[in-house]
């Protein structure tokens, strides 16, 4: 330990503290590595000092493994090792808990000799999460604490729990009162002391023993939860497999089961996806602005949207008016966002205490846009109509306050000609929330010409503030995610035009690891959607724009998808998730034959391939615009609202690692088919070429 050592090692009369000061959040740097094993040694020569606290100063213990060192050379002493000197210390070791302890921060906690944690601590090992696996003995010191069926529940699912459930299961022995997790520590340790209690380490507990039906059933439940992921199962057969061993052995084999991970695709794709979420708030030309302060905010529309948004900012803790068209639907929203919280209650998510305090004092619904007069920042949530929502902003124009935010909650219009309906268009921007909003966790946060940067600015916090992902997009049609969401599903089309059938379709993406297929997705949000939206855009088309005819069909026929029994698939008691309708084949035949098309057959892959390129060519161009000012973020959008799977870490992460030569040749190709749809992005074109990435687009010519 040097003096800019982050650990610090202290003695007051017989008990030793050995403190971690790493902000943020006391990762387990080099450093800290480090400075605990100089702790560990320290204590055992301090001959006055008879056990030790292990505590972290700041929000947190700590909160695993420093993320940031993954794939560069290890530095010593690695992890594992620290652990095995903190638990050999022949001087007890007390950790006392706070915030949130993960991961590797956890198995340092199982290598002290007791836990005490503050109310309000969570724990977990979320390696898995990461694409990893427990890898400084988790696998093997969890299951001798807490038995082998909490462990394995813990280490495969990378869950958190909080102290009460770990006080239940054994993993700390005390939960103390107050807010000092060295205080807390400390009369644990006197405690200790004046009983005589010594070391007690869990290398040296029997295992568990591992019995057949019960793993038989771990390996069924997390082979289905994992969905094609290799870290649970391979945390599951470690756990066991090491169980069977000697510790050492087990260790030894936890220690290369981490290694292999660690040169996994699917590792690198969780961490990008881990970073990338906290890039996305990470903005240089707002870097500056102090955000507007935002408490009491107004809603504009009553709808499942509104509604949403209106659950969510009340949660975050944000006074709210929502205004609807009369008594009756404003009596009807409240009614609506009543029930989310209450489902927020049941799901143990809220207190029912604050649920019913947030009614009854810092909601209203009323009929009457006056109140908002008093606000700090309206969204707007009114029919997706440029009409509608101009004579609303010209309306919040004239009511509400000088310096108030006015956002919008458009997914597709211009919000440059929304802003200019009003005086005031420094003061406008988008809010894109998606549904139910009360739950999802990505915001789309669209910056116009002429929003000022301490708007753009108190979008990111009021995004942080609701526990949302503020993603920013520029204004163009559909923004980031439908953008994409179009781009792909078009593609989708063209093969069901071609030859393939829905079902097909549906199963290839779901294969990829998405949870649903397109189709089953258009039978969820209604068919008459995008068909109006065809419709509407009919007159203008480009006669080259191949139109899905089927989907025409289905909505004229009454088939409008789940909400009337019958879409691209058939939903009743039988199949209430629906199954393939018999009469697909002959409708889709009869069109083709209309049309003029020779079906073709297309491979699972053909499928894939073909909707991954739509899904990439229109991400580079969105990257190209400058409508996404990074390829992560792009990502970001993807993962969180239209259930891109995780371990693939977004389309343009997948893009970069998939190779996007390989991507822009298959596009070259299926252009010679339909020149007007596949339109290679010229950016896309040029880092093939060049050997760039879509991560760091400035290759070659750009960046010299
Ligand atoms: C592991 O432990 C492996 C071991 O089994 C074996 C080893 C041999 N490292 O999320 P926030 C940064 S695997 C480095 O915004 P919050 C984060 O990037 C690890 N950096 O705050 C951000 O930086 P910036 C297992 C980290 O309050 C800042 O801290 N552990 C790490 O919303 C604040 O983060 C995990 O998987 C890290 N481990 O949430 C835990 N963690 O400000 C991962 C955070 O520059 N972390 N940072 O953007 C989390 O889940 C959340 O960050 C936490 C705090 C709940 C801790």
């Amino acid at each position: 330990m040097t003096d800019q050592s982050p650990v610090r090692y202290r003695r007051e009369g017989k008990i030793a503290f050995i403190d971690i000061d790493n902000p943020p959040v006391n990762a387990l740097s080099a450093a800290v590595r480090q400075g605990l094993a100089a702790a560990v040694a320290q204590l055992a020569q301090d001959e006055d000092a008879r056990i030790a606290v292990l505590s972290c100063a700041g929000r947190t213990f700590i909160a695993g493994a420093d993320i940031s060192e993954f794939g560069k050379p290890p530095v010593a002493p690695v992890l594992p090792d620290v652990v095995a000197l903190i638990e050999a210390s022949e001087k007890p070791i007390v950790a006392a808990l706070h915030g949130t302890v993960l991961g590797g921060g956890l198995e340092v906690v199982l290598g002290a000799h007791y836990r005490v944690a503050l109310p309000g601590t969570r724990m977990g090992l979320p390696e898995v999460t990461l694409g990893l696996l427990p890898g400084a003995g988790g696998t093997q010191r969890l299951p001798r604490l807490v038995g082998l069926d909490a462990a394995i529940d813990l280490v495969t699912s990378g869950r958190q729990i909080d102290a009460r459930r770990a006080l239940e299961l054994g993993l700390i022995d005390d939960l103390a009162e107050g807010s000092d997790p060295r205080a807390a520590g400390e009369a644990g340790a006197r405690r200790l002391l004046s009983e005589g209690v010594g070391h007690r380490r869990l290398s040296q507990m029997a295992a568990p023993t591992v019995e057949a039906d019960m793993l038989d059933a771990w390996r069924a439940k997390v082979a289905k939860s994992a969905r094609g992921q290799v870290a649970p199962l391979r945390a599951l057969e470690t756990i066991v497999d090491g169980l069977a061993l000697p510790f050492d052995k087990g260790m030894a084999q936890e220690r290369q089961a981490f290694l292999d991970l660690m040169q996994t695709p699917e590792r690198a794709a969780l961490i990008h996806a881990f970073f990338a979420e906290r890039r996305a708030a990470q903005q240089d030309d707002v870097a500056g602005a102090t955000p507007r302060p935002v408490q009491r905010v107004g809603i504009v529309g009553g709808g499942t949207m509104g509604q949403g948004i209106a659950a969510s900012a009340l949660t975050a803790g944000l006074d709210v008016t929502l205004v609807e068209r009369d008594e009756a639907a404003a009596a009807k929203a409240a009614a609506g966002i009543g029930k989310m919280l209450d489902g927020a209650v049941k799901r143990g998510k809220l207190d029912a205490d604050a649920a019913a305090r947030m009614q009854s004092q810092a909601f209203r619904a009323v009929s009457s846009y006056d109140p908002l007069a008093e606000v700090d920042l309206v969204i707007e949530a009114v029919f997706e109509s440029l009409e509608v929502k101009q004579e609303v902003f010209r309306t919040l124009d004239r009511i509400c306050r000088p310096g108030a935010v006015l956002a919008t909650n458009t997914s597709y219009l211009d919000v440059d000609l929304i802003a200019g309906a009003t005086t005031r268009p420094q003061d406008v921007i988008g809010l894109h929330f998606f549904s139910p909003a009360n739950v999802m966790r990505l915001l789309e946060i669209v910056v116009a010409d002429s929003t000022a940067p301490d708007v753009t600015a108190t979008a990111f916090a009021l995004a942080k503030k609701m526990g949302k992902i503020g993603v920013r997009s520029g204004v163009c049609d559909g923004f980031i995610g439908n953008r994409m969401m179009l781009a792909y599903r078009t593609a989708a089309d063209h093969l069901v035009l071609d030859g393939a059938s829905p079902y097909q379709v549906d199963q290839a993406v779901v294969a990829l690891g998405f949870p649903m297929g397109p189709y089953q997705v258009g039978d969820l949000a209604g068919l008459d959607i995008g068909y109006a939206t065809r419709q509407r855009k009919a007159p203008t088309r480009d006669p080259r724009e191949r139109v899905p005819v089927f989907a025409d069909r289905l909505v004229e026929s009454g088939r409008l998808g789940r909400k009337t029994g019958r879409g691209y698939y058939i939903y009743d008691d039988a199949s209430p998730q629906g199954r393939p309708d018999p009469e697909m084949d002959g409708m889709l035949a009869g069109i083709r034959t209309d049309l003029g098309i020779t079906p073709r057959d297309f491979s699972t892959e053909d499928i894939q391939a073909r909707y991954m390129a739509a899904m990439v060519n229109e991400g580079a161009k969105i990257l190209e615009e400058g409508i996404a000012a990074r390829a992560s973020d792009i990502d970001v959008v993807l993962l969180h609202g239209y259930g891109f799977p995780r371990w693939k870490g977004g389309p343009m992460h997948w893009a970069d690692a998939t190779g996007l030569d390989w991507i822009a040749a298959d596009i070259g190709r299926y252009a010679e088919e339909d020149p007007y749809f596949w339109q290679l992005s010229p950016l896309l074109a040029r880092l093939a070429a060049e050997g760039g990435t879509l991560a760091e687009p400035k290759t070659g010519k750009d960046a010299a």
